[in-house]
């Protein structure tokens, strides 16, 4: 090939790169899902699984993640590297291919199991494309290679900057996002934690250390030499397990299958379900092909060892689930993902592979334990029994009609369209702020149910008792899409649901009970994305007629800022300022004219102003409540919830800097 063809050849690969990294700069979302916070930390988490795809093919084993002081995140692991040497289709190095040009990633080993589908695994080039600037570098051969791009642009051909010490290998990506593309650039170590610990509970075969180099180098670092086992058992912190776990582990058809689950004392099932470490929220054939099998060996054992009398009462699948916390992780070569997120199994091998394995190592099992055996079947009568009293004390309730939606509570104002995507509910604490909100609506669109008091933690109740409460009821009634098993959210009478509850601590305890109830028995409201949280404003800042309305301390400061209200005068408002309490009245202060009231709850603001400052949705902020990782908003609610003070407390104390729950 002559020079100048080669130079054509190279400058039309070069106009793909571009083309493809413009593609994504122009649709980020398309290809991270959005460009707010959670599209953010899905960068981290994208380089993050490149490491984590090394270490399921057995070549890595430490994993270390950082914030840096600027801001920017660095990735560094000990796996091979990645190669370094000419593309022998793309004729310049491997590394510039695989970091600018879209899904070029994984094409080296066909046969491993790669993260993919879902929002992960579109590739590191991704990550490069968005990102303001990134720095690769990898140690292979004895030698460091080094590459820098800008928004996703090579700066220089990948270059040879040192050498290893002996037998180092590894690659360590450093980027910084592109503030040109995020709303926010600013990482929380919370949310980065958060995927780290799940990822070691899934891979125990790593370690993951993390640092926040920002405000006093946070460190923390997770290995779980027990894996699955570790996980339920973190899961399951505030709750009473009723037996060792049962630890299942094999390989099937060339599909490794992984599982842990116990019984607890609780009512609520939890088992969450992995495919290639990622979080699998629509279940798929996986988790069919486990429940199939628990069903099936459980009921076996039961009649074979006579713990069931013939007759008396049948055990459902429901019953073989209650209180039962359990992670399901499988590898699969080529996943089919299906359903509304693309988050659920479609490959029906995995099936059978899953559902054989189980049944022959919970056989296995059951035969050698027999006490457990003995526990478990007894917990699943105790769950049918109290199903048929639940069923019993519902029937009762539609007789009287309470939970049917012909028959709406007499609390709910409602509003006159029906088309229920645009309608919106509501559910307001107590009567007063329900008052000012039935007067503040928009009566076309807008329905107000006020609730009295705290509802009923359901956390901690049967679902008869559930069925009692008046306020819970009502909230069935109203959204009138039933509850539990047969809810469904299409049928829901608002497109939706809004929680408003008062900006103290009353108020945000109220707010997790509503969250855990929909949770527990609506949680399709909450993943279909109809969930959300009314964000009232903390101030009101008045000078002459203008009024301002400040939604937090610094925007407040702002205002104050802008009407050259100085710092030693604010200084001053702060050291005054106490812990609202609920119920008491609006403090104000005045200085140079400029008079600041704290609102302490949503009844203090008179309709219109509700009206303005959170209801009106030209220029309200709602909250979408949304489930970005299942396993974790378990264990906040039953850490919320749940018997336990302890957990309760260190949970509040470390989250109580975020103003809402992020679940
Ligand atoms: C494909 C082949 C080889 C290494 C990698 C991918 C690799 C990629 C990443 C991304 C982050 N860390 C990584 N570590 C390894 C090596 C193939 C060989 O050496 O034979």
């Amino acid at each position: 090939m002559s020079k100048e063809s080669k130079q054509t050849e190279y400058s039309a690969k070069n106009i793909n790169v571009l083309k493809g990294l413009e593609a994504v700069r122009k649709r980020p979302a398309m290809y991270i899902g959005d460009v707010s916070s959670r599209g953010l930390h899905h960068l981290v988490n994208e380089v993050v699984d490149n490491s984590i795809d090394e270490a399921m093919v057995g070549y890595c084993d430490r994993i270390d993640v950082q914030i840096n002081k600027d801001g920017s995140v660095t990735v560094s692991d000990n796996g091979r590297g990645i190669p370094v040497d000419i593309h022998p289709v793309e004729k310049r190095s491997a590394l510039e291919v695989v970091m600018t040009v879209l899904h070029a990633g994984g094409k080296f080993d066909k046969n491993s199991y790669k993260v993919s589908g879902g929002l992960h695994g579109v590739g590191v080039s991704v990550v490069n494309a968005l990102s303001e600037w990134l720095k690769v570098e990898v140690r292979r051969d004895g030698k460091i290679f080094f590459q820098e791009y800008k928004r996703g642009i090579p700066v220089k051909p990948v270059k040879e900057i040192g050498k290893t010490k002996r037998g180092e290998r590894g690659t360590t990506t450093t980027f910084f996002p592109d503030s040109e593309i995020f709303k926010v650039t600013e990482f929380r170590f919370d949310i980065l934690t958060e995927r780290m610990r799940e990822l070691a509970y899934l891979n125990k075969i790593i370690t993951i250390n993390m640092k926040d180099e920002r405000n006093g180098g946070e460190e923390v670092s997770y290995h779980f030499k027990g894996g699955l086992i570790e996980f339920v058992k973190y899961l399951d912190a505030s709750r009473q397990a009723l037996h060792k776990t049962v630890y299942i582990e094999g390989e099937k058809d060339n599909t490794p299958v992984e599982i842990a689950f116990q019984y607890t004392d609780g009512y609520s099932e939890n088992i969450f379900s992995y495919v290639n470490n990622i979080n699998t929220h629509e279940g798929g054939t996986h988790l069919v092909g486990f429940k199939t099998a628990l069903t099936r060996t459980l009921n076996n054992y039961a009649y074979k060892n006579n713990l069931i009398k013939e007759g008396k009462i049948t055990l459902t699948g429901d019953d073989f689930r209650e209180g039962l916390t359990g992670v399901i992780s499988v590898k699969v070569a080529e996943p089919q993902f299906e359903g509304q997120t693309k988050t659920k199994l479609g490959n029906s091998e995995t099936k059978s592979a899953v559902e054989t394995l189980v049944g022959e190592k919970l056989a296995e099992f059951l035969e050698e334990n027999p006490p457990v055996g003995k526990k478990i079947i007894e917990k699943c009568m105790r769950a049918a029994e109290a199903r048929e009293a639940a069923r019993k004390a519902r029937d009762l309730a539609r007789r009287k009609n309470a939970l049917d939606n012909m028959n709406l509570p007499g609390k709910l104002a409602d509003c006159s369209i029906t088309d229920p995507e645009h309608c919106e509910i509501y559910i307001v604490e107590g009567d007063s702020a329900g008052g000012s909100a039935k007067q503040g609506r928009d009566r076309k669109f807008q329905a107000i149910l006020p609730l009295r008091g705290k509802i009923l933690n359901v956390e901690k109740a049967k679902l008869n008792k559930i069925l009692e409460n008046n306020e819970i009821r009502a909230m069935i009634s109203a959204i009138g899409a039933g509850l539990g098993a047969e809810f469904d959210h299409s049928q829901a009478r608002y497109g939706k649901i809004i929680l408003m509850t008062d900006a103290d601590v009353d108020g945000s305890h109220i707010r997790t009970l509503l969250l855990t109830f929909l949770y527990r028995h609506m949680k399709d409201l909450i993943t279909s994305g109809k969930v959300y949280i009314a964000q009232p404003p903390l101030y009101k800042i008045k000078k002459g007629k203008e009024e301002f309305y400040a939604y937090d301390e610094k925007e407040r400061d702002q205002i104050l800022k802008r009407l050259k209200v100085d710092g030693k005068e604010k200084k001053k408002v702060e050291e005054k300022e106490e812990e609202p309490v609920a119920g008491e009245a609006t403090e104000e202060k005045e200085i140079k004219g400029v008079v600041i009231s704290r609102y302490k709850g949503l009844g203090e603001m008179n309709p219109e102003q509700l009206w303005s400052t959170t209801m009106n949705p030209e220029t309200r902020t709602i909250l979408q409540v949304t489930l970005e990782s299942a396993a974790n908003a378990d264990k906040i609610f039953e850490t919320l919830m749940g018997d336990d003070v302890e957990p309760r407390k260190a949970f509040i104390e470390k989250h109580a800097k975020y103003a809402n729950l992020d679940i």
